[in-house]
């Protein structure tokens, strides 16, 4: 199922899991960071972006030559909507091909992670593969979702609260690019599982991919993993049709987010102004996708105007594909080992469980 990788390897890097870790005595974190909302029923911790953070984002990167804004702010209540929208797409095999793979190697999957898991993860998208992932997992004690989009998680939360009663739901409403201190379960977990599905890695450049990975690193500790998702090379028409589907959905979905900027922070960006344009870079193996201006035009921004040349275009966002060994690599920039890992059949996506070095 997943040549190239030693089976017998993972034991050894999981096998001296502690089991006999403390019952930790306060529930919800004190993570120092100022919260402008509790919702303590639910639980959530909220560091949602305010649109202060947006605006100075996005004053930054409408700075830079050329210009960019960040592809983390697709991800509004119409955003996600649109995102599951062209997970549907008959061009977009990530979702699908993540899906199957999962079903054909949860079972491994979860013999390799072990029991008592606090699963971790790193946004929190429909809750599909969420699901298959707890469903398999020997006994997992707590599921922290990290996502930035308040209404995707709460949603995603209350769905899977009421199907696993067992599993004590941490939710935290924040950047998992920042640093968020985790929650601690009530009840001791064996390890923590960090769980990155979905190729999200890939839109990140490559810097902040390795901050991010550090970061998991130390969310996981010497006893812990990762289960990330990673989109692989492949033919690049197949790729670039995911990413400019003949129905138009992947344009709305990165229109979006002006639509968004427009509306949270005051600025006047003319959506008919803007077209969506993503290519596939061979030689960097990845997607990026531009809003290129139409027209020469003046866009204000907060206090700011910003001049747009005719076919200017701002980059927002990066879909890099892997190699085994180029994700081995990034992985290791970061202080993290691949210790197991599983391919569709056509090898067009694939799972990897990492560990730290340490
Ligand atoms: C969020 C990583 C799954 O890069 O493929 C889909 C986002 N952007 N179509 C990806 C996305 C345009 C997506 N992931």
């Amino acid at each position: 199922m997943n040549p190239g990788f030693d089976q017998s390897s993972i034991h050894l890097a999981l096998a001296h899991q502690s089991s006999t870790r403390q019952v930790s005595t306060s529930k919800r974190l004190a993570n120092g960071y100022p919260s402008d909302l509790h919702l303590g029923d639910l639980g959530l911790t909220d560091l949602h972006p305010t649109p202060h953070d947006i605006e100075r984002d996005a004053l930054a990167g409408l700075s830079c030559s050329p210009k960019r804004l960040s592809s983390k702010y697709f991800y509004d209540a119409r955003g996600s909507e649109l995102f599951e929208e062209i997970t549907r797409l008959p061009e977009y095999y990530p979702t699908r091909t993540e899906i199957a793979l999962m079903e054909t190697c949860m079972p491994q999957i979860a013999q390799a992670i072990g029991a008592r898991a606090h699963v971790v993860e790193y946004g929190s998208g429909s809750g599909r593969k969420t699901r298959m992932l707890l469903d398999a997992l020997a006994h997992p004690v707590a599921y922290t979702p990290i996502e930035i989009s308040r209404t995707a998680l709460l949603d995603s939360v209350a769905r899977l609260q009421t199907e696993f009663p067992q599993i004590e739901m941490l939710p935290v409403c924040a950047d998992f690019t920042r640093g968020v201190r985790l929650p601690e379960s009530t009840r001791a977990a064996a390890r923590t599982l960090v769980f990155f599905p979905g190729s999200t890695l890939g839109n990140f450049s490559v810097d902040e991919a390795v901050a991010l990975l550090r970061g998991m690193r130390v969310a996981i500790g010497q006893h812990g993993a990762a289960l990330i998702g990673i989109d692989l090379q492949k033919d690049a028409a197949l790729i670039e049709a995911a990413y400019n589907d003949a129905a138009g959905v992947t344009a709305q979905f990165t229109l979006n987010l002006l639509t968004r900027l427009n509306r949270e922070i005051g600025s006047n960006f003319d959506l008919g102004g803007f077209r969506h344009r993503a290519r596939y870079d061979i030689g960097a193996g990845r997607i990026d996708t531009y809003l290129v201006s139409q027209r020469r035009q003046t866009v204000q921004v907060g206090p700011c105007a910003f001049d747009f040349e005719t076919d200017e275009a701002i980059h927002v966002e990066y879909s890099h594909k892997y190699t085994d060994t180029g994700f081995a690599q990034l992985a290791a920039l970061a202080g993290l080992q691949v210790i197991d890992g599983w391919n569709d059949s056509r090898n067009w996506f694939g799972l990897r469980l990492l560990v730290g070095r340490f």
